[in-house]
This record gives C-alpha cells, sequence and structure tokens, in this order.
C-alpha cells in the first residue's frame, strides 16, 4: 500500500518546497494543508508546535499532519531572535539583526526547527538544528527570512546563495524532516 502524502499546516510556501525536496528523498509526498495553526506565545519551539499540532490532530486528512515552528537564535543576542523571528523578521528585518551585530566579533548563531506530527491519533516531535554564523552583509536570492544573512557551518555561502537543493539536505528543517521520515517509515500501513 502506498504512503499518503504528508500533510503541512504552513503560510510558508518555501517551507512546503523544502519539504518536499527533504522528504522527497525518502519517496514521501509533501502537500500544503489549507488549514489555521494555534500560535501560542512561549520560549519554546517544541511547545508552540506541539500545542499547534495537537489542536488540529484528528481535524485532517487521514494522513500525517505537520506543524513546524522555526527561529533564528543568535548567541551574542542570548538567542534573540529565536521564537520571535517572525515577530523580528516583520519589524527590524535581515538590517536590524545585521545592525544588532555591527562590530560584533562573535557572530555565531543556530536556526532551530520544530516539527510535530499527528498520525493514527499518535503525536511525536521532532527537532533539528544547524550552527552557523551571521553574514556582514546580506547575499543570495534563494530562500526566504534570513536566509540571505545565514552562513551554515563547513560553507563560505549563505543559505541563500546555496539555494534549496543543498539547504533541503543540510538545514535545520531538514533534519527535523529526516527524523519524522525514520519515524514514519517504521510504521506499518
Ligand atoms: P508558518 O506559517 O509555518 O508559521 P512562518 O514563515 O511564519 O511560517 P515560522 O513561524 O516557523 O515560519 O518562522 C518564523 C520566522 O523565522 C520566519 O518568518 C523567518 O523569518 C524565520 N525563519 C524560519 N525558518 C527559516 C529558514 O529556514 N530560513 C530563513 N529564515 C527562517
Amino acid at each position: 500500500m502506498e504512503r499518503p502524502p504528508v500533510c503541512l499546516v504552513t503560510g510558508n510556501e518555501h517551507k512546503v518546497r523544502e519539504a518536499a525536496m527533504t522528504l522527497g528523498r525518502y519517496g514521501i509526498r509533501v502537500e500544503r494543508c489549507p488549514m489555521r495553526k494555534l500560535e501560542v506565545q512561549s520560549d519554546d519551539l517544541v511547545e508552540i508546535a506541539r500545542t499547534a499540532a495537537e489542536s488540529l490532530c484528528g481535524r485532517g486528512p487521514d494522513a500525517p499532519l505537520l506543524v513546524e515552528d522555526a527561529g533564528l537564535f543568535v548567541r551574542r543576542l542570548r538567542g534573540f531572535p529565536g521564537p520571535y523571528s517572525d515577530f523580528a523578521y516583520r519589524t527590524i528585518g535581515v538590517e536590524g539583526i545585521l545592525r544588532l551585530l555591527d562590530g560584533v566579533e562573535d557572530r555565531a548563531a543556530y536556526f532551530m526547527a520544530a516539527l510535530c506530527a499527528c498520525w493514527r491519533g499518535e503525536l511525536a516531535c521532532f527537532s533539528g538544528v544547524v550552527e552557523g554564523t551571521i553574514a556582514l552583509e546580506p547575499r543570495g536570492t534563494g530562500g526566504f527570512g534570513f536566509d540571505p544573512i545565514f552562513v551554515p557551518d563547513g560553507h563560505t555561502a549563505t543559505f541563500a546563495e546555496l539555494g534549496e537543493d543543498v539547504k533541503s539536505a543540510i538545514s535545520h528543517r531538514a533534519r527535523a524532516l529526516a527524523a519524522f521520515a525514520e519515524w514514519f517509515l517504521s510504521k506499518e500501513l
């Protein structure tokens, strides 16, 4: 029996494309789920994703429902913007983060993704982290959000320069999705 496509609840088309590329490597198909997700305020990305997934469990199609919450954590800014990345992106933006790091040598940062899946009454959460540094200026046109200023460790190019093919293999989202794929594929149909 063929596995049903997983249903990603998000308003962000980039996330759907990245997830389709990552999960495609495991033979898992992805569709965007036209549902609204609950967005609670918390310092914990897993709690945010878990609460949203719980509230949708059993309401979607007979397929795994996925909710993902992600953020950029800048070490020198004590983890800011972290769970407030969406607000920070819409207000101060990429340029605002660069200004906060003006003259700062330690530019270490990481992206984290928390992914919660609900399927056949079971809820499971996975997370993924990618370490890197904040570039001195925005570079590249691919991706979304803070991709033009994030350089993953082991690379000199930003996520926006590396493009979706590379990002979908090494990113925080890719790591969380890989853990989900192992879980999903271990389940009998
Ligand atoms: P949802 O509908 O899935 O919530 P979103 O775009 O609001 O989509 P998040 O709340 O998970 O996504 O992420 C908050 C912000 O963090 C997002 O607006 C981006 O600015 C940033 N972000 C998250 N993941 C990112 C990534 O892979 N690359 C660059 N920026 C990212």
